[in-house]
């Protein structure tokens, strides 16, 4: 690996055209740099693209909840795993709206809806695209999280006015088969492009500490910045243990440190992509998150509920971005929410 080099072309054009052929042994040659040297270059790429010293705040709400057909080895809403999580219908647009307004209020700028599916049907697409047309009349960012979608589906929702749709490939190809089965890589790779075609913006990212090796988690990087266009936004989520799932059996919770150098190589390899730092923050302490951050972390989910399972509560969330002098939406915010439910 001595003998790879990875130029960091700081010419206009370079700058302007990320790449899209990056190769495992460049990824490697990166992974491995000494530690400072890698987070020089990593905050070197961040601040000719972003502000450095901001981040981005999402909410999320489980619109319906469990009882998934998938079989996603890591999911407390699999029907193929009793994980003590009630199975709900899709809930009404109005108690969605009060959600939403909520999370404004306490400093989300982007809200997510997620549902539960295989994929949606019609009848329940229509009630989504309500949805989603009331919440972007908040002001606020709409993203969507519903499974597989076709063309059409996909075309529906951009009309609707959603901004982003999250679907991740959550692993490399070469894991992938060993966590979920009922869903194919290409499956998400074909969902990805419906979305693309639609003019929707890609959230598309994955977990760490499901038992995969370093090489999986570059490989996952690879995938995903070797697509035709990088996604606008990398959620790299941590695996929050669920009880009762089959990733129990192999999950290894990753070395603070690989976390780091897996965020870094995203922000380099991804250098205009708004990379972030999901599920997991509940393990992570505020040292870990700084780190996250300088290495190009730009992104957190704020609420003490993500879908079925923790998140830091606002309060610390502001009290972190304050002791770090960063801004965010929730300078705004009209009061720091405990529980955004
Ligand atoms: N059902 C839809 C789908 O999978 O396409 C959308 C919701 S699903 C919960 C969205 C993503 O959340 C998954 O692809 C996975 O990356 C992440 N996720 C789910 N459970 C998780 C867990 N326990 N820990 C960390 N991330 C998780
Ligand atoms: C993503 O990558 N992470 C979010 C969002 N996209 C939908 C979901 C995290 C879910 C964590 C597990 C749970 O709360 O059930
Ligand atoms: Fe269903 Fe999504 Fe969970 Fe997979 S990750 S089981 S598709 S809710």
């Amino acid at each position: 690996m001595d003998s790879v080099s990875v130029s960091f072309d700081s010419s206009p054009d370079s700058i302007a055209r990320p790449r899209h052929d990056w190769t495992r042994p460049e990824a490697e040659t990166l992974y491995d740099l000494p530690f400072p040297d890698l987070l020089f270059q990593a905050q070197t790429i961040h601040r000719r693209h972003f502000d450095p010293n901001r981040v981005e705040t999402a909410s999320l709400l489980s619109i319906k909840t469990g009882g998934c057909p998938e079989d996603c080895g890591y999911c407390a809403q699999s029907a193929h795993y009793d994980a003590g999580v009630k199975a709900t219908k899709l809930m009404d647009r109005d108690a969605v709206l009060e959600t939403a307004r909520r999370a404004k209020e306490a400093g989300a700028g982007r809200f997510c809806m997620a549902a539960a599916w295989r994929h949606p049907k019609d009848r329940d697409l229509d009630r989504v695209c309500d949805m989603i047309g009331a919440v972007k009349a908040l002001g606020m960012e709409t993203c969507a999280t519903l499974g597989m979608l076709t063309p059409e589906q996909a075309r529906r929702l951009q009309q609707a006015g959603l901004d982003f749709y999250n679907h991740n490939v959550d692993t490399s190809p070469e894991f992938y088969g060993k966590i979920i089965t009922t869903r194919t890589m290409q499956d998400r790779i074909d969902t990805l492009a419906h979305a693309r075609e639609a003019g929707l913006k890609v959230c598309c990212g994955g977990i760490i500490g499901m038992g995969e090796q370093v090489g999986d988690r570059l490989g996952m990087l690879l995938l995903l910045a070797n697509l035709p266009a990088h996604p606008e936004s990398v959620p790299i989520n941590l695996w929050n243990e669920v009880r009762a799932v089959p990733v129990n059996d192999t999950a290894e919770r990753p070395d603070p440190i690989a976390l780091v150098r897996m965020i870094a190589v995203a922000r380099i390899m991804m250098p205009k992509s708004v990379v972030r730092l999901s599920a997991g923050r509940q393990y992570m302490t505020d040292e870990l998150q700084a780190l996250c951050f300088v290495a190009g972390a730009n992104s957190i989910f704020i609420g003490d509920l993500l879908l079925t399972t923790k998140n830091p509560q606002t309060v610390r969330d502001a009290a972190l971005l304050d002791r770090l002098g960063m801004t965010s939406p929730l300078d705004g915010a009209k009061a720091p929410a405990t529980s955004l439910i």
